[in-house]
């Protein structure tokens, strides 16, 4: 049988790695990672009783590194273990009943925008060269509620309240977050999250499933990228493996226990015109254990037009993005077409 996922394939290959998950020396994490440095980003304290302080470092990170993590945030860890025992049971399930649970979204991306990234796979961007990156995936939208499809859902009742559980606790963090980086720009609270929609905002969320790899050197998990919604929420689990991208270097990005890592994605570049920066970063792996993640991406609806916020914008500082459809700014990252 041929191998659909990348946990298949992980089982078969016990010494050296199909070519087609073989990356460039350019690429290669063996040889363009700086051994050792393991990057210090940002570790920032929400419960900090000056909240200046949190919004200045917040403020900081976002136009310096793209990047941070934070702790004291107020996600009970139970809440987050269940999510993680929860997704782990999923992509533990044999193959057919993985498929038969959740709909396995085809390869390719097509113009149906965001909606078609949902389910479960194995392949998101068309990759130079054919290549492949070491890690499954499912993907589907956890708020609102109009946005929420069961469909590509995995069917286990647990899943289910545990995801909704942590969906009415990462919206806390994420109104908080939004609200320091509008203040950070100078402009009203609520700003940045009207201009993504309101309470229309979608949470999307995504498990990135890596499993051991005989070859981690030559391999990469997820690929370098910027990511293209406004935030992103991530939970590790405790195997390191992501990576950022500074003056040039590849890091390591030290694992926290507890904390979440923020990442600054193209949609909050783009309206903060260009004052936060969005972090280029991959993921690499692990020669024996299995990493995990789940990344929640804030994006605008599909529908919504997104371009520098217009009280950023003036004579003097003019817009240095075109304004688009959240929907064609996916459409166009994802077929690497020039936005
Ligand atoms: O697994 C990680 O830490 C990062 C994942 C990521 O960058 C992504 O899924 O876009």
């Amino acid at each position: 049988m041929m191998e659909r996922s990348v946990q298949g394939i992980a089982l078969k290959y016990k010494e050296k790695i199909p070519e087609e998950f073989i990356r460039s020396k350019d690429e290669q994490p063996g040889i363009t990672t700086v051994e050792g440095a393991v990057l210090e980003v940002p570790v920032i304290d929400l419960r900090n009783p000056d909240e200046e302080k949190i919004l200045e470092s917040i403020v900081d990170a976002s136009q310096k590194w793209g990047m941070f993590q934070v702790v004291n945030h107020e996600i009970p860890s139970e809440v987050i273990s269940k999510l993680q025992q929860v997704g782990r049971e999923f992509f533990e399930l044999p193959e057919e009943e993985k498929e038969k649970e959740v709909y396995v979204k085809p390869v390719e991306v097509d113009h149906a925008g965001t909606l078609s990234l949902e389910g479960y796979g194995t392949k998101l961007q068309r990759e130079v060269q054919g290549k492949k990156g070491w890690v499954d995936h499912l993907f589907h939208k956890i708020w609102p509620p109009s946005a929420v499809n069961y469909h590509f859902w995995p069917k286990n009742p647990s899943y289910r309240e545990a995801n909704e559980e942590y969906a009415k606790w990462v919206q806390g963090v994420g109104d908080k977050l939004l609200k320091w980086l509008s203040l950070g720009l100078g402009i009203e609270e609520e700003e940045l999250k009207k201009a993504l929609g309101g309470e229309n905002l979608v949470y999307l969320t995504k498990i990135n499933y890596y499993p051991p790899c005989p070859q981690p050197e030559v391999a990469l998990g997820v690929v370098a990228h910027t990511d293209m919604n406004s935030i992103t929420i991530l939970v590790p689990n405790d195997v390191q493996g992501l990576q950022a991208y500074r003056d040039g270097l590849w890091y390591d990005v030290k694992y926290i226990p507890n904390a979440l890592v923020i990442h600054i994605g193209d949609q909050m570049e783009i309206l903060s015109n260009g004052r936060y920066k969005s972090v280029l970063h991959r993921t690499r792996v692990n020669k024996d254990k299995t990493r995990m993640s789940w990344p929640v991406f804030l994006e605008p609806p599909a529908d919504l037009q997104v371009g520098p916020h217009p009280k950023l914008v003036n004579e003097n500082n003019p817009a240095k993005y075109r304004t688009k459809k959240y929907s064609d700014y996916v459409y166009c990252k994802l077929n690497k077409i020039p936005q």
